[in-house]
């Protein structure tokens, strides 16, 4: 039966480390930017393991990958998936573990010779981490018809090319409808990318819910002046305001007190040099909280500040939403399943929320749809210090299998 059924460990971890190659940044980290050279060769390298499978394979015309294994009745699919693009400072887990565990799910079945109950597919999102096109979640938020294709493919990355030239270029500016690729119900295998598991003790944990997301980019315009010369009254010193953001943030953050989490990212100056007071700042801020009320809040009080600060200091400020994704229960029943599953296979797990974005939270937009989490060695991620303990990943995988297969005899995924 079915319930003694294991992944192939050897070729998961295997897999793993042949996907990494691609983007390898030399320091044990990856860095492969959507629609980027490495990520073509990652995404080829997906494709023709999809097509070693035998398993019908589609792109989307923004890029998504899907691999479909079918299954004893017809419907839609049980989807597991995640995405191969990373943030410059990536690692080799964070989003490669969640599509190489949904491969290795259909490898495995093929192997034992086992048709699920209904089709199975494991899916490659575009551009998940945003670093070179926002919004992030991309792929995953168009398939959910939560931003239009058009608009997708006519993001600017900082050289002012455009995602669709690039999925152009890289050869994966796809056509399969995606009205026919839609899951009927989606689980996504992830690192944890947090300190919860380990401090634990546990290997899995069934994701119930997902935070709240703003991204903003605030444009400071100053005045550049001589460093030595000119009065601190009579500056309007955009680099002064930049840091005092990155400050407010910080106290932002600390007087919300958690989960309400602030991050400045990003802070580019120009002239960027040392005797002249920057003109203009680019900033980045990420704000997160799992209830939507707090996460406005943070937003308000972010905009009062910047108003504040451009009277005070006689600059101009403007800012743009990059992202914005409210926070996102997923479904009960899913959750149910991966907590039932994780029992019989006889891990330990414990429901948690997500503060990181993931596809699933744009899937959830569609149909059921939860997480698995396993624990992040010291709870590091995006940074090439980021790893996970072998039978982790592999407890996970397994889990992974069975909570699809369970999922796929339940009907949860609907019928055509
Ligand atoms: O930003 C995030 O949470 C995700 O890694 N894109
Ligand atoms: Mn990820
Ligand atoms: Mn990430």
């Amino acid at each position: 039966m079915s319930s003694d059924l294991r992944i192939s460990a050897d070729r998961l971890l295997r897999r793993l480390e042949e996907l990494a190659v691609h983007g390898d940044s030399g320091d044990g980290g990856v860095c492969r930017l959507a629609a980027s050279d490495e990520d073509r060769a990652a995404r080829d390298q997906f494709r023709a393991w999809l097509q070693d499978l035998g398993c019908e394979l589609a792109i989307d015309p923004i890029g998504n990958i899907f691999g479909r294994m079918p299954g004893r009745r017809p419907g839609p699919p049980v989807m597991t998936g995640s995405h191969l693009d990373t943030v410059t400072t990536g690692g080799r887990l964070d989003g490669a573990y969640g599509v190489l565990a949904g491969l290795e799910v259909l490898a495995t079945l093929r192997d034992a010779g086992i048709t699920p109950a209904c089709d199975l597919s494991v899916a490659a999102f575009t551009n998940e981490e945003g670093v070179r096109f926002t919004p992030d979640m991309m792929g995953s938020l168009v398939l959910a018809g939560g931003y239009p294709l058009a608009d997708a493919l006519s993001r600017q990355d900082s050289a002012g090319k455009t995602l669709g030239e690039e999925l152009q270029r890289i050869g994966y500016a796809g056509a399969a409808p995606m009205e026919s690729l839609r899951p009927g119900c989606f689980v996504e295998l992830h690192i944890e990318q947090g300190p919860v598991l380990e401090a634990e003790g546990l290997q899995v944990a069934a994701v119930e819910n997902l935070q709240g997301i703003s991204w903003t980019q605030v444009e400071i315009r100053g005045q550049a002046n001589h460093a030595g010369t000119t009065p601190m009254s009579l500056r309007r010193d955009a680099g002064y305001v930049a840091g005092s953001l990155a400050r407010f943030l910080r106290e932002l953050a600390d007087d919300m007190g958690p989960p309400q989490v602030a991050t400045c990212g990003r802070i580019e100056l120009e002239p960027n040099v040392i005797n002249v007071i920057p003109r203009r700042a680019l900033v980045t801020v990420d704000l997160r909280n799992v209830v939507e009320d707090r996460l406005q809040e943070a937003e308000a009080r972010l905009q009062s500040w910047l108003e504040q600060a451009a009277v005070e200091e006689g600059v101009e400020i403007e800012s743009e939403i990059l992202a914005r994704f409210e926070p996102v229960d997923f479904h009960q029943e899913v959750v149910g399943v991966i907590e039932r599953e994780a029992r019989s296979l006889g891990l330990a797990s414990r429901r948690m929320t997500s503060g990181a974005g993931h596809d699933a939270q744009m899937m959830a937009r569609i149909c059921p749809a939860a997480m698995i989490f396993v624990p992040s060695v010291a709870g590091v991620s995006h940074s090439p210090r980021e790893t996970s303990l072998e039978a982790d990943l592999v407890a996970g995988a397994n889990l992974l299998l069975h909570s699809m297969l369970s999922l796929a005899e339940s009907g949860v995924a609907g019928t055509p």
